[in-house]
């Protein structure tokens, strides 16, 4: 079948799956949150690439109940880590697309769905790419505020990456910078990126401080990664040094200090 028809059925039966990975404190390795990782394996295509499928179901007008069902997992289990270790549970944090912050619901589902399955809203982070933040909609901008009185935190995705215009961070309720992947790479000593990617790096964390936000790095693969951004005073970290994305049992069994 196409990958159309195969994403229409998939939504029926809610035929996907989702990863966890953890988000932890550099300082002592404390799981302080997750990011939960939406997959999809077509029936005779294989796995298909979240970026694939998810412009996919944009296009087809699917992503809202496609974000909606990732949601409403993730904040369930999450739920359950809360029931268990109370505010020592991991916060859940989920991607959101730029077509469903521009959602007019968005706001109200959210805070919904954290009704439904018993979650507080500190234990909920939403994390929006520089461009879905960009732009003068007044209707996004509200539903974060929304959110964000509420307790939901809001984090900037692959910080770095986008327009080098930072107005946003002005006017929206941000909570924390994400910094990509791609600056990290180039942490290793002897990688031809080092000095420019920890001067970047440097003044990502510097500037997530000044304006009083936390800062994570993200695809933190080696300890020499790890150890510098440390010593650099970035607060937290996700990569596969940590942990892949994987069960949501590795998260509570880290979270409970079995780990
Ligand atoms: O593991 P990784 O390949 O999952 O993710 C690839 C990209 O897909 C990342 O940019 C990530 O933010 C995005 N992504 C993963 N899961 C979701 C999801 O549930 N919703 C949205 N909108 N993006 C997601
Ligand atoms: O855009 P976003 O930051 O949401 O995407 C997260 C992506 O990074 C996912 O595809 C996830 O699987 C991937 N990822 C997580 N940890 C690592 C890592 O240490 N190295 C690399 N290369 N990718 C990672
Ligand atoms: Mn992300
Ligand atoms: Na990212």
């Amino acid at each position: 079948s196409t990958l159309s028809s195969g994403l229409r059925s998939a939504l029926q039966r809610g035929d996907f799956a989702l990863r966890y990975q953890p988000i932890v404190r550099l300082t002592d390795g404390v799981p302080i949150g997750a990011e939960v990782l939406l997959r999809w394996t077509h029936p005779e295509h294989g796995p298909i690439a979240p970026e694939i499928f998810i412009d996919l179901a944009e296009e087809l007008g699917l992503i809202g109940q496609l974000g909606r069902w990732v949601l409403t997992r993730g904040c369930r289990e999450a739920a359950g880590w809360y029931r268990e270790l109370g505010d020592q549970a991991p916060f859940i944090s989920v991607n959101l697309s730029a077509r469903q912050l521009h959602d007019v619901g968005l706001a109200d589902e959210v805070l919904r769905t954290l009704d439904e399955v018993g979650l507080p809203a500190h234990q909920l982070q939403l994390e929006l790419t520089e461009s879905a933040l960009l732009g003068p909609a007044q209707g996004p901008a509200d539903a974060l505020e929304v959110l964000a009185e509420h307790g939901v935190r809001v984090a900037v995705d692959d910080f770095g990456t986008g327009y080098s215009n930072l107005a946003y961070l002005r006017r929206l309720p941000v909570r924390e910078l994400k910094i990509a992947g791609a600056f990290i790479e180039g942490l290793a000593p002897g990688h031809p990126g080092t000095p420019a990617d920890r001067q970047i790096v440097a003044s990502v964390i510097a500037l997530a401080h000044g304006l009083n936000l936390t800062v994570t790095a993200e695809g933190v693969e080696t300890q020499e990664q790890a150890q510098l951004l440390r010593s650099m005073g970035c607060d937290h970290a996700q990569g596969w040094w940590f942990a892949r994305p994987g069960d949501p049992e590795v998260i509570s069994r880290m979270a409970r200090g079995r780990d």
